[in-house]
């Protein structure tokens, strides 16, 4: 995970729990999501949309070159040179009918509304990401990406497909939602932005290091087509790293409540996203940490 080797079960690496016994009762929901900062519900898609999902996004992939066929297409086998991809925005992969089935089903804005006690709304940006051998993503909080409108704000993981260990899915850093026990965090790097900031977003590439300074350890899962966990906009999290040769093929997308401010950088037909971190060089965060002292 990141620049580190860990031992699943061991004292850095647990594994998620699952909250499918409280499917129903959306106030044990609430409160499990309270308790943990997540909630993982296996089979909260219908895995036919998952693959039918999945298939568009590799066809898109395969004419694009970045799939070795020498394997079924839905192997994702990653061809000679083939780089990934993140998709986003207006592009033809995050507005596939069948992505789209996937992300914006009735029946999971329904979820979110009952989850939230009113109706729901999408992100109109996706996140759409094919990871290569030796990807991951660093530990963060997604506020510092998305919190100029409510931070009732929930970001939804679904595999696109079968993620095993190997193939890097998401972790949580247990206990990390928790505002009293990461007060500091919250405050420094918590209050980020990063077009405002131009900050790097991550805050750590090191799992011990984050587990030894915060608490907790990295919980994850291996997860089936149709599982999907969400979480809350200061639960730390990252992945495992890709460590196949086969893509890891996920989506990202937002859920919040209708009648709640909606950060502006992604609603509306053409979402600008983010329009100024990174057009020039960003701070570092090991600058910022050290003025943070975090
Ligand atoms: O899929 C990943 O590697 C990272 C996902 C993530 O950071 C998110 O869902 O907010």
């Amino acid at each position: 995970m990141g620049i580190r080797d860990l031992d699943l079960g061991g004292k850095y690496l647990g594994s998620l729990r699952d909250s499918n016994d409280l499917i129903g009762d959306f106030d044990a929901i609430r409160g499990r999501f309270s308790e943990d900062g997540y909630v993982l519900i296996r089979k909260l898609h219908d895995p036919a949309k998952v693959q039918a999902a999945r298939r568009a996004l590799l066809e898109l992939m395969d004419q694009a070159g970045q799939i070795d066929s020498s394997l079924p297409i839905d192997e994702a086998l990653i061809a000679q040179g083939g780089r990934g991809s993140f998709a986003g925005g207006a592009q033809a992969a995050a507005h596939s009918p069948e992505f789209l089935a996937l992300v914006e089903a009735p029946e999971l804005l329904e979820f979110f509304a009952n989850f939230l006690q009113g109706p729901a709304i999408t992100f109109d940006f996706k996140w759409l990401r094919s990871v290569t051998t030796g990807g991951f993503t660093g530990s963060h909080y997604d506020v510092v990406y998305m919190g100029r409108g409510t931070k009732n704000l929930y970001t939804l993981w679904t595999p696109l497909g079968r993620v095993s260990y190997e193939l890097g899915g998401l972790a949580i850093l247990e206990g990390s939602h928790r505002s009293q026990h990461l007060a500091k965090l919250r405050e420094t790097y918590g209050q980020m932005d990063v077009d405002r900031d131009n900050v790097e977003g991550t805050f750590s590439n090191d799992p011990i290091e984050m587990a030894d300074k915060f608490g907790g350890r990295w919980l994850t899962t291996e997860f089936e087509p149709g599982d999907a966990i969400f979480f809350g906009m200061f639960t730390l999290h990252a992945s495992l790293n890709n460590c196949t040769n086969h893509y890891r093929m996920s989506c990202d997308t937002r859920y919040q409540r209708a009648d709640e401010p909606a950060d502006e950088r992604w609603v509306g037909e053409n979402p600008k996203g983010h329009y100024a971190w990174n057009k020039t060089p960003p701070l570092s965060i090991e600058k910022a940490r050290e003025e943070w002292g975090v």
